[in-house]
Formats: structure tokens, C-alpha cells, sequence
């Protein structure tokens, strides 16, 4: 199953509003563009030829750029997302990013708050729209170009299909642009115009049992409970020697590994030590990191790391959540990458977790089968907007997004 996807649409849709983006149109994304064709789609502007006011909603709706500082706001966003974001296709999961986590995916260093799009109805004020963005140094191929990464796109399920989605779009690229940028990235389940890269979801259980029983995974013909069980057990502890949590300090060398590495994909974000102690530093129950420090010389050689989202299990008698993680950046110099991966599904379990995710991104396929991840049945789109460039095979995508 995929939790995280919503089912591939027909790419023969006519699309109204795609259409008319700066994107790569369907079809073409497949042609043999070479790296050297890249490049923005529509002509240069500057800040000063967009238009410095809000874009018109129908009427009925208003504006409001959230403060996510703010509890209370932040509580809204959360219960926006909560009950209206993403669900898998047989709608029996709905991710449930939490208040803590959300707040940490929008207040990188730099941040830009007017890049939090609220729409609210103007009578009662309740929020029911919802689209984000984070400025990123990213990298494509050989370029490297300041980019929104956009987010948590929302509409309340009871004003959905009235093209309210649009006009949320259009209202951040304003507001990316007044800010001279250009670009952006993003992923989704649904397959659009705009698409570099698609990479597939895996799952390794951890706890099979609540899987099942939730409708997560199935047992397999002939096989037991108990053998299922057996198959997922996990040791009680990791096997690397000097494998233990990151620390704020080990930032300056997991930056290192870090940039080293990235250099090996075609689509990568910039990381500076801020970005690696905001996104990678361990924070209880949203971000963790393990790094692997050689006994002797105290250098730091690799490190794994994973996110906390869990999904909300629709209309179920006993089990309310599944505790989900997803496998974040991991890097390996000397430790076998399944083997820092088999240590990072080790301290999952010791937290609680029900099942590790991840893409077959980075080099995430030279551990998939060994450890024993089996494939969702669902895509995960990767979007550049307003850049041309060649398509990318999924482990050439060094971008993990939230
Ligand atoms: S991906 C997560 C998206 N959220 C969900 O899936 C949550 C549950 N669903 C909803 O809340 C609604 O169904 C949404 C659509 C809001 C998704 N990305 O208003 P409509 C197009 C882009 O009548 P609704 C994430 O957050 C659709 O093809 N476009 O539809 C990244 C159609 O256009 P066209 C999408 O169902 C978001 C139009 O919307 C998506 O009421 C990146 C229909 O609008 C989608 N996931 O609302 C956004 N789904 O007719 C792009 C549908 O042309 C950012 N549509 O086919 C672009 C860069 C902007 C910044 C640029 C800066 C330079």
C-alpha cells in the first residue's frame, strides 16, 4: 500500500490551469533534452513587473498569511491538514503531521513567513485553504539557483473541484517572485505537467502485526502470524560499533559528508552547517539522526537519519494511528550502507516506530531488497516549475522532501 500517494491520473487530462505554466508539457519530459538545453521556460522579468497585490479569490474568501509562531494559528493549520490532507486511494490513512514537525518544515533558517498562505471564509474566519513555501539553494544538474520548495497545498474537502487550488498556486508564485525567484520544486502523488523524476514508495514493516490488523499490509497466502513476525524481528540493539544519536557539534562534519555525497544527483538542495543543524539534528518525536564515530580517530564516517509522520487510520474500532518514519539522508564512507540502515530500523523500533518508508531515491535500491522493504503501489512526482531540463531516473533524485 501507499499511504503517501494519491493514484496516477490520466495524463491525457486537459489541463486548464497546467497548461498555462511555465513547465515541462507532457510528453516532452521524455525527450532526449540534453543538460545543456536547461534553463528557465519563461522569458527573465524582474520583481518589479509583478503585481504587488494579492491575487482576487471568489467571493467569499480573504487572505491570511499565517504566523506559525503562533500556537493558535499553528493548532488551525494543523487541524486544516488533519482532516483535508493527503489520504491513500482507498481513503483508510490520512497523514497527520504534527504540530512540532510542522512548525520545524517551515522555519528553516530563512524563512520567509509571507510564503504561508492561508485562505480563510470571510464569514466565520475558519481556514480552509492552505499552500506553503521555504526558500532552498537547490541544484540541478550543473546549476544551482535559489528555489521556493512548496508545500502542504490544502483545500477543505468541502470546496474542492471549485478551482480554488489555482489560484493558491498562482498566489505564492506572486509572492515567490516579488521576493526575484523564479524557480521551484515540489512532489506529488498525481502525475502533472512539470515532471523530472518519479521515484517509487517501499515499506518495511516493523510492526507487521498492527499493519495487518489495521489493513496496512496483508499476510501472504500461507504464511502464519508468527512466521510473519518472525521474518520483520529486529536484534535489540545496533550492531556498528560506534554508532550512537548526532549531537548538535557533530554539525560541521555531516555537512561535509553530506555535500560530498549530494554531488552524485541531478536534483539536490544546498546544505550549509544551519541547514544541517535545523533539518538533521535530532528533535524528539520529528527528526532523527545517528552518526557512526571511529572509536580510534573520533571522525565521523557515516550517518542515517529519518522523519516522524504518521497517518491517522480512518474509521478503525482500535488502532487510531500508524506510527510511521521515513528514511531521511543517510550517508555511508565506510560502514555497508544496509548495515547503518539495518541500525537506523533498530532505533525506529526502540521509538515506537510501526513501519519505515522510503523512496528508491538516492541509493536507497542497493538496500531495499536486503532489508527487506517491499514497494507501495503508488508514485511519488518530482516537479520543477519555470526550468527545462532532462528527465532523471530516480536514483539520480537526491531530494528528500517532507
Ligand atoms: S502535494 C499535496 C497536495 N495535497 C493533497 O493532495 C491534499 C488533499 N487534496 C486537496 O487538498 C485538493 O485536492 C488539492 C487540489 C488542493 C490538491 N499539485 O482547486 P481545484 C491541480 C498541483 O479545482 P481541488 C503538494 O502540496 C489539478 O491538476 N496541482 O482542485 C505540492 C487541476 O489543474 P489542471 C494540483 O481538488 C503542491 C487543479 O489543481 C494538485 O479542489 C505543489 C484543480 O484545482 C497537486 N497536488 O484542490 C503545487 N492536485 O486543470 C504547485 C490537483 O490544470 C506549486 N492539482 O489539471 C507550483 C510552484 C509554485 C511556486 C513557483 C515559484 C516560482
Amino acid at each position: 500500500r501507499n499511504l503517501s500517494t494519491m493514484a496516477d491520473k490520466s495524463s491525457k487530462a486537459e489541463h486548464k490551469f497546467w497548461g498555462l505554466q511555465p513547465v515541462i508539457k507532457e510528453g516532452e519530459e521524455a525527450l532526449p533534452l540534453s543538460v545543456a538545453d536547461s534553463g528557465p521556460i519563461h522569458e527573465l522579468k524582474k520583481p518589479e513587473d509583478i503585481r504587488a497585490e494579492p491575487l482576487g479569490l471568489p467571493q467569499g474568501f480573504v487572505w491570511s498569511t499565517m504566523d506559525v509562531n503562533d500556537d493558535a494559528q499553528m493548532k488551525e493549520i494543523y487541524d486544516l491538514l488533519y482532516g483535508n490532507y493527503v489520504e491513500d486511494d482507498d481513503a483508510m490513512f490520512r497523514f497527520n503531521y504534527s504540530i512540532p514537525f510542522l512548525r520545524w518544515a517551515l522555519t528553516p533558517p530563512g524563512y520567509v513567513q509571507d510564503w504561508h498562505i492561508g485562505v480563510r471564509s470571510a464569514s466565520n474566519k475558519l481556514l480552509v485553504g492552505l499552500i506553503t513555501g521555504i526558500p532552498v539553494t537547490t541544484n540541478v544538474y550543473d546549476k544551482s539557483m535559489k528555489m521556493a520548495e512548496i508545500n502542504f497545498l490544502c483545500v477543505h474537502k468541502k470546496l474542492r473541484a471549485k478551482r480554488l487550488a489555482p489560484v493558491l498556486i498562482r498566489e505564492v508564485t506572486r509572492r515567490v517572485n516579488r521576493m526575484d525567484i523564479w524557480q521551484a520544486t515540489y512532489t506529488a502523488g498525481v502525475k502533472l505537467p512539470g515532471n523530472v523524476g518519479e521515484c517509487r514508495y517501499y515499506h518495511r514493516s516493523i510492526n507487521p502485526q498492527k499493519l495487518i490488523e489495521v489493513g496496512f499490509s496483508h499476510l501472504r497466502n500461507r504464511v502464519t502470524m508468527s512466521m510473519t513476525k518472525k521474518l520483520y524481528a529486529l536484534p535489540d540493539k545496533t550492531s556498528t560499533p560506534g554508532f550512537r544519536k548526532m549531537r548538535e557539534e557533530d554539525a560541521p562534519q555531516i555537512t561535509a559528508l553530506l555535500t560530498t555525497y549530494l554531488k552524485g544527483f541531478d536534483l539536490t538542495v544546498h546544505f550549509d552547517e544551519a541547514d544541517v543543524k535545523h533539518w538533521i539534528c535530532p528533535h524528539d518525536g520529528i527528526v532523527d539522526a545517528f552518526v557512526v564515530e571511529d572509536p580510534t580517530t573520533k571522525q565521523i564516517t557515516d550517518f542515517c537519519s529519518f522523519y516522524h509522520l504518521p497517518s491517522t487510520v480512518l474509521g478503525h474500532a482500535v488502532h487510531k494511528e500508524v506510527r510511521a518514519a521515513y528514511s531521511y539522508y543517510n550517508v555511508a564512507t565506510k560502514t555497508p550502507l544496509d548495515e547503518l540502515v539495518h541500525d537506523a530500523l533498530i532505533c525506529a523500533k526502540q521509538l515506537g516506530v510501526d513501519v519505515m518508508n522510503c523512496l528508491d531515491l538516492l541509493d536507497n535500491k542497493s538496500f531495499i531488497d536486503k532489508l527487506k522493504f517491499g514497494a507501495g503501489d503508488g508514485n511519488l512526482h518530482y516537479y520543477l516549475y519555470n526550468w527545462k531540463c532532462p528527465h532523471m531516473p530516480s536514483n539520480k533524485v537526491g531530494l528528500v522532501l517532507l
